[in-house]
């Protein structure tokens, strides 16, 4: 047994070492780095950098203790017979997504804008999850992965909060997981929104999660790993 706990927002959540993942969501350079598709939504990334030092320190301590690790990219075919056309119509963008920006095809399989950063850059044994909308779960393997490793909480990271990490989070909810976000280690373009998205998950006593912060999150996994 590797059990503990998380001081977290509304209350302390219990874990297993053993039936915990780290869920990194969506840190690619298309959101992240100029260029990418978040720019070409009229988005300044600079917002989004301040949460990969915080990812990189959990996802540390995660690989440290031997915690299931996961990524997720959002992205379609290089084909793009997976896109839907209200996701390629949505908001009358001269370059949209599967149109060739500065780091190649925008959110396309196989292109350097649709890669995750280096500095977080999974490792073998870490399942690399492709998405094509914003929930994890949608038309994904991640359901299965989860299960086979029977999976029972997740700690989700990454970006952006109040869109696919927030859905992915609803989706986890539904399906029975409980899940936990490291505030630190998301982030949004919009301040506020990450904010509101945040309050809502641990609103209600926890009416879709729990909320904590990288600190927490690596002082519970060490002191788990410990048997403290
Ligand atoms: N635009 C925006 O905030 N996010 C996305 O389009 N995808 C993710 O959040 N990954």
């Amino acid at each position: 047994m590797r059990k503990g706990k998380f001081t977290a927002e509304p209350y302390e959540l219990e874990f297993d070492l053993d039936t915990t993942a780290l869920v990194m969501i969506d840190m690619q350079r298309d959101f992240v780095e100029p260029g990418g598709f978040g720019e070409m939504l009229g988005n300044n990334v600079s917002l989004l950098r301040s949460s990969i030092e915080p990812c990189k320190e959990v996802l540390e301590t995660a690989r440290k203790v031997g915690l299931f690790v996961i990524h997720t990219r959002e992205g379609h075919r290089p084909d793009l017979a997976d896109l839907p056309s209200a996701k390629k119509e949505r908001g009358h963008l001269t370059t949209g997504i599967g149109d060739v920006g500065p780091m190649g095809r925008i959110l396309v399989r196989g292109e350097v804008g649709h890669d995750i950063i280096p500095e977080l850059y999974p490792i073998e044994g870490e399942p690399v999850v492709d998405k094509p909308g914003k929930g994890a779960f949608y038309d994904t393997d991640l359901l299965g992965i989860l299960r086979n490793r029977n999976i029972k909480t997740l700690i989700v990271c990454g970006v952006t909060t109040e869109v696919c990490v927030h859905t992915t989070v609803r989706e986890a909810n539904d399906r029975g997981f409980n899940a936990l976000v490291p505030e630190d280690c998301t982030a949004s373009y919009f301040p506020e929104f990450k904010r509101v998205a945040l309050e809502m998950v641990k609103a209600q006593g926890g009416i879709f999660g729990w909320v904590s912060n990288s600190d927490h999150v690596i002082k519970g996994l060490a002191a788990a790993a410990k048997g403290k």
